[in-house]
């Protein structure tokens, strides 16, 4: 930057300062000349759009010379590419980053301004679905934090995941507007777009060499335009790269088919180019036929791509190096096109041979596989590829034949080997594994804990793993303590300050083993009581507005909240509820500790059965929460909505947290971590990152219940009959058959019936074979809650012990054994 053209000190200071009267005099300036208001006359959207301008305006000195020192030094930048970034509210976010809360709540203060409507009116980006890209939005958090050159890649969904309500029991979805009273924090980039192509064909050429080589003339060309936004490390100088993609016609366009006066066909086209980045698919759905999701895909790796080309080309000269400048991480198997399109564009744009640009390719990209549900691994039909994508066909093509010349060799002469590991199945009409391209073109498989890494090894990845072992890797998922404890549970964050002495814990969570020596300590205990009933409260009282019921906060809160799906078993727990109510009206006196039951969770919009479940949870609560011989005892009530924003009221208020997948089915779970971090105890099974979290926090610390994977294994294995289990347990058969009666069904027999004979006839996760292991665990977590001083110390532990499980400790695992990158501290 021209020396001359930089703010001075002096100009930074009162523009930009940290203080409270530099925060009072930008905010009204912003407010003034960037809203056209004044104080007397704004409206919320204003006084939230001048806060953000504000602290924005903070970010941005530090974000230019983060991007200014990490090219002088020409780091290794890590390149996370992901269709999913779920980011949640920016503003409280960042000023905690910042350091400025309290300042910026005392400014807002001599302006009578009223700070917590403020953070409430910001609608946050909801560009995920769930556990995926909330990890991806972690993991931001913490390469700024450790101060590692990053730039996340993702796509600029006009829509994303759909606003949840309740009609009358039932999940209706609204579409999501985030933009439509603009988003403060991104910066468009007009001038930084890439075209991408699509359709066509192929045609091969000498070029003037006398080289054959290929060319793609695709059929339809978009464009991908940039729009940044910073990502702010805490307590650190550092401000890394958010750039997501938005398709667009390329300019010519409309002019082209003006000139020759087809202007409805150009409004068309226009359209279809737009079409690309409008909307975020929910998962959880067939993927049958979804041609503009795979253009989702390939539009997102292509200008990611490209816009990685043009930077090392910029800096040095030359894609030789490639590999070493960039990290690709591919986020699950949505951006594996990558490995075809980077190969596509060094041997066909930047004529390389083959040779030298696979072992680019291979050196680039790190693969993350999140899941191990058989429907969710992603394949295409060869079909769609060679309309949509047929250079990238021939490229998959050739990159199989020679990995699997490669098989027959390592694997002497095993043909099924060869048919299992391909990546194209030719088993039901030719299709494209995603995984196996992934795999095969990675320097690294990464599963997301101990358990699914095991298991990826063993199962869907097995054959990989006994070609190339070290290539396999785990890494156990963390989540970012600044929003997960700092923004959602201020009174917590205050409250471990002061009982560590520091606020150290914030950078480092391992930090927080200090507070075991307290576990004990009343004093402590009580504080901690204290925070969790405030916490409590707090979101009793926005139930209370938004459904009508409010919790009575001494009830213990037991929460499941996640994605609504049969492999989470939501259904358990309901059948759980459905059996105390049974046991309240036969034996009112029966002795059980008071609680409520907050479910919250989006269902796909076309899977039946989750919407289904969540129909349950409404009626089952309207019949107990309206019987007053059961009032004081039993409530249960569904949150609706549940997004990072409403995440943020419940971790704090949960006293149990419900991890009960069917084992071997959650890859990790995030939830888990928040939950405990925030002082709740887990009911859980041994599945997913819970296998490590009851490791940290101690066996004694946590309600262990349920078959083991190996054992589900086993059981399905020999056969599992559910309706034998349904006849040998009376309990267990009248909570089914009351569910089934009517009863919670205004006396339609007919409506709850899929779920019910599903669970009898086939309950593919095990739902009753585990049910009276967790009824006996709940009667455990029962009798422990009614023992405060035992719970708060138990509530404490899970607290302390959760060092682990920060997204930190995760970043730095990939920085050290996956990606080989190394901090490039920048001063705040
Ligand atoms: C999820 C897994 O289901 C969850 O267990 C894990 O914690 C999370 O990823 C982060 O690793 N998977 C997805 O959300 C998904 O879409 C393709 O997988």
């Amino acid at each position: 930057m021209n020396d001359t053209a930089k703010p001075t000190a002096e100009q930074q200071r009162t523009r930009t300062g940290l203080d409270k009267d530099a925060l009072k005099r930008a905010y009204l300036d912003n407010l003034f000349y960037l809203r056209g208001r004044f104080l007397e006359v704004a409206t919320t959207n204003d006084l939230y759009m001048a806060a953000a301008y504000t602290v924005r305006d903070r970010m941005l000195a530090r974000w230019i010379k983060s991007a200014q020192t990490y090219k002088d030094t020409n780091a290794r930048t890590v390149c996370y590419l992901s269709a999913e970034f779920l980011l949640g509210p920016h503003l409280l976010n960042n000023l905690v980053n910042l350091g400025i809360t309290d300042t910026a709540r005392a400014a807002g203060e001599e302006l009578e301004l009223d700070f917590e409507a403020i953070v409430e009116a910001e609608e946050e980006p909801g560009l995920g679905n769930g556990g995926l890209g909330r990890l991806a939005a972690c993991y931001m958090d913490s390469l700024a934090t450790l101060q590692i050159p990053a730039i996340g890649y993702g796509i600029r969904y006009e829509f994303g995941i759909f606003d949840q309500v309740i009609v009358d029991g039932w999940q209706s979805e609204r579409g999501d507007t985030w933009l439509k009273s603009g988003n403060p924090w991104e910066i468009p980039r007009p001038k930084l777009s890439f075209p991408v192509g699509f359709g066509g064909h192929t045609e091969q050429y000498t070029d003037e060499h006398g080289a054959l080589r290929m060319r793609w003339l695709p059929s339809m060309v978009v464009n991908g335009m940039a729009y940044d936004t910073p990502i702010m490390g805490y307590g650190v100088g550092n401000v890394n790269l958010l750039r997501l993609w938005k398709s667009e016609a390329p300019e010519s366009f409309d002019f082209q088919a003006f000139n020759v006066g087809d202007y409805y066909g150009a409004v068309h086209a226009k359209m279809e180019a737009e079409t690309i980045s409008k909307v975020l698919y929910p998962n959880d759905e067939p993927e049958a036929g979804k041609a503009l999701r795979l253009k989702q895909q390939y539009f997102f790796v292509s200008c990611s791509l490209q816009d990685m080309i043009r930077l090392e080309l910029n800096n040095a000269g030359t894609l030789a190096h490639f590999h070493e400048k960039f990290a690709v991480q591919l986020n699950d198997t949505h951006p594996s096109l990558a490995v075809a399109e980077l190969m596509r564009l060094l041997m066909d744009e930047y004529l390389m041979d083959w040779t030298r640009a696979w072992e680019i390719t291979r050196n680039a990209c790190h693969f993350t596989n999140h899941t191990l549900l058989p429907e969710a691994l992603e394949t295409w039909s060869v079909h769609l590829f060679e309309r949509l994508l047929p250079r990238h066909l021939q490229i998959i093509y050739e990159i199989n034949r020679r990995f699997l010349d490669e098989v027959r060799v390592h694997f002497f002469a095993d043909e099924a080997r060869v048919a299992r590991m391909s990546i194209i199945d030719e088993s039901f009409g030719r299709r494209i594994r995603m995984a196996h391209l992934a795999a095969v073109g990675s320097k690294a498989v990464n599963g997301v804990a101990a358990l699914h890494t095991d298991l990826l090894k063993s199962t869907v990845m097995h054959d990989f793993y006994e070609m190339w072992p070290e290539k396999f890797h785990n890494v156990t998922n963390g989540v970012t303590p600044r929003r997960f404890i700092a923004v959602s549970n201020p009174r917590l964050a205050r409250l471990i300050t002061e009982a560590c002495g520091d606020d150290r814990w914030l950078r480092d969570l391992a930090c927080l083993k200090q507070l075991e020596e307290q576990a004990e300590d009343h004093g402590l205990q009580a504080q901690w009581r204290q925070v969790k009933t405030a916490a409590k409260q707090d979101l009793a009282n926005w139930l209370g507005e938004r459904t009508g019921f409010t919790p009575d906060p001494q009830t213990l809160f037991d929460v499941q909240a996640k994605r609504i799906h049969e492999y989470k078993r939501q259904h358990l727990s309901l059948l759980h509820i459905v059996w105390l109510y049974e046991q309240i009206k036969q034996n009112p006196n029966v002795e059980l500790t008071p609680r409520t039951f907050i479910f919250g969770g989006k269902a796909a919009p076309g899977y039946f059965m989750a919407k289904l479940i969540i129909k349950l949870v409404n009626a089952v609560g309207e019949v107990i929460n309206n019987d007053p011989q059961v009032s004081g005892m039993l409530r249960v009530v569904f949150m609706p909505d549940f997004n990072v924003k409403n995440g943020q009221r419940l971790y704090p208020a949960a006293d149990l947290s419900e991890q009960i997948s069917m084992a071997g089915k959650e890859a990790s779970g995030t939830g888990n971590m928040k939950f405990s971090m925030n002082g709740a105890l887990t009911i859980g099974t041994l599945d997913g990152a819970n296998v490590e979290i009851r490791d940290e926090v101690g066996h004694d610390n946590f309600f262990l219940f349920g078959l083991t994977a190996p054992e589900v294994h086993q059981r399905q294995a020999e056969g599992y009959r559910p309706w034998e289990v349904y006849h040998g347990n009376e309990q267990l058969k009248s909570a089914v058959d009351l569910i089934a009666s009517g009863l919670f069904s205004h006396g339609d027999t007919e409506l709850f019936r899929p779920l019910t004979d599903n669970l009898i006839h086939s309950d593919p996760f095990l739902v009753l074979a585990d049910f009276q292991a967790y009824v006996d665990c709940q009667r455990q977590v029962d009798r422990a809650y009614r023992a405060p001083h035992h719970w708060d110390r138990m509530s404490i532990l899970n607290t302390a012990r959760m060092g682990k499980f920060s997204s930190d400790r995760s970043i730095q695992d990939y920085a050290e054994r996956i990606w080989g990158v190394a901090p490039v501290p920048i001063e705040a």
